[in-house]
């Protein structure tokens, strides 16, 4: 049923393996000069820990702790013994480097191989990798899940759309790994090219690595004809597999024998009940070369109550709406972008790209948005394509509250990553 035994384990035994990684990982941890002298000044040590709740007396690490210690602050071996370097895709000051044993990189692919038999995915699956390789973690932490899982493994990379239907085809790939936005793009070009979606070949999508709504995964799922699920992941805590979705498709199961999950208030730091939405704080519990403790991850979700029909204990999260920095705040009104995602992705005449862009009109920060529009849609009809742009208006203003101008225009016009999309532009500085 499951591809490990623990994925079912009973809750006090979850307990229990909790208490004891955590105890091992605060021991491992004070050997880094980062945490030797946290943990010092705050009086802490192993023998601090006598449930998994002991983590609240523990101070919060933030991605500035990592950039401050960067490069090796945070390590708690000799070098040689480390095999691998990831690094989070940060675009400011110093990025966030991860460093991994041997044992790390077994027990991370152990885990993504886990999360991939969740969804379905077994020996004998042919699994093309669409993601960026390199520093990214989303290339190789893919990659040797399913290889530990014994699948027939195609690393193609990020983009050449044709040149990926083509393997998909030759190769009848049965299972994907693709960043969301590029799966709408690629949708798209299947469309073009006619290949209806009954016909291509593989039932199982694997998508995350960005915020994405709902809405987005149904469109993805008819688009490729194929079921997608919802893959939660960052590079701090080794990448892909911290949580994911089962088949259930409810929410995704985060893995409690190597991470503690906490959602806390981002103002008070204090957790917040069940079910309420805040910031997800993990920590890792089976890490050697770099366990880090209560990480501020800023991406926001809640814990959902109740237990899943798939039989896992481990408790699940909701699909992350954001990360903290993401919030616009237009004329007063707190905006996330996928709420704008979520209303467009409804629309039968938006296509499958949009942008987001903030510009300065005098004093006041004013909401453009970019959409594309269906072929179909996109006639030489003033009145059809003006009524159809007070629609979107209003919708959106529906969502958001404010009433942005909405640009039509023509699909493939808006720029399209092969990597994380940039679903924000910040005009306010060139005006
Ligand atoms: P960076 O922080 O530079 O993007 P990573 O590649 O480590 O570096 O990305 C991790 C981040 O990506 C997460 O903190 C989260 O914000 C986002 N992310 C990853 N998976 C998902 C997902 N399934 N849904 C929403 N956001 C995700
Ligand atoms: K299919």
């Amino acid at each position: 049923m499951y591809f490990d035994p623990v994925e079912a384990l009973e809750r006090d035994a979850l307990a229990q393996l909790q208490t004891d990684r955590l105890r091992a990982t605060v021991e491992r941890a004070a050997k880094s000069p980062f945490y030797a002298k946290r943990l010092a000044e705050a009086g802490l040590s192993a023998a601090s820990v006598t449930s998994p709740e002991d983590i609240r007396k523990f101070p919060l690490t933030g991605k500035d702790d990592l950039r401050s210690n960067y490069p090796y602050g945070f390590l708690t071996c000799d070098r040689r013994e480390l095999v691998r370097l990831h690094a989070s895709s940060g675009t400011t000051g110093n990025p966030t480097a991860v460093l991994y044993t041997r044992k790390d990189l077994e027990q991370w692919a152990a885990l993504v191989a886990r999360c991939m038999y969740s969804v379905g995915m077994r020996k004998g699956d042919v699994f093309q990798n669409i993601a960026g390789y390199g520093l990214f973690t989303g290339g190789l932490g893919i990659h040797y899940g399913a290889e530990w899982l014994g699948c027939l493994t195609i690393p193609a990379g990020a983009g050449n759309t044709k040149r990926q239907i083509k393997l998909i085809q030759d190769f009848e790939v049965t299972a994907l790994h693709i960043i969301p936005s590029y799966a709408l793009y690629f949708g798209s070009v299947l469309e073009k090219e006619g290949i209806r979606p009954e016909d291509f070949p593989p039932r199982i999508a694997l998508i995350g690595a960005e915020p994405h709504t709902d809405e987005a995964r149904k469109r993805i799922e008819q688009l490729l004809g194929l079921r997608a699920f919802n893959s939660y992941g960052l590079s701090e805590m080794n990448g892909p597999g911290v949580a994911f979705e089962c088949t259930e498709q409810s929410g995704m199961h985060i893995w409690e024998d190597a991470y503690i999950v906490e959602v806390i208030d981002p103002v008070t730091l204090e957790p917040v009940p069940e079910g309420q939405v805040g910031e997800l704080v993990l920590t890792t519990l089976t890490r050697e070369g770099m366990p880090i403790i209560r990480y501020r991850t800023r991406d926001l979700t809640r814990l959902l109550p109740g237990q899943c029909a798939c039989g896992r204990t481990h408790r699940r999260i909701d699909r992350i709406s954001g990360r903290a920095d993401d919030m616009l705040i237009i004329k007063g009104v707190n905006i996330y972008p996928m709420q704008v995602e979520q209303v467009l992705m409804t629309m039968p005449e938006v296509g499958q790209n949009y942008l987001i862009i903030i510009e300065r009109e005098g004093y006041l920060d004013q909401l453009r948005i970019k959409v594309e529009i269906q072929d179909e849609y996109f006639v030489e009809d003033m009145r059809g394509l003006r009524s159809l742009q007070e629609k979107i208006a209003h919708k959106l203003h529906d969502e958001i509250l404010i009433t942005p101008r909405v640009d039509l225009v023509q699909r493939g016009t808006l720029p399209q990553s092969e990597g994380k999309a940039k679903r924000v532009v910040d005009a306010r500085e060139t005006n």
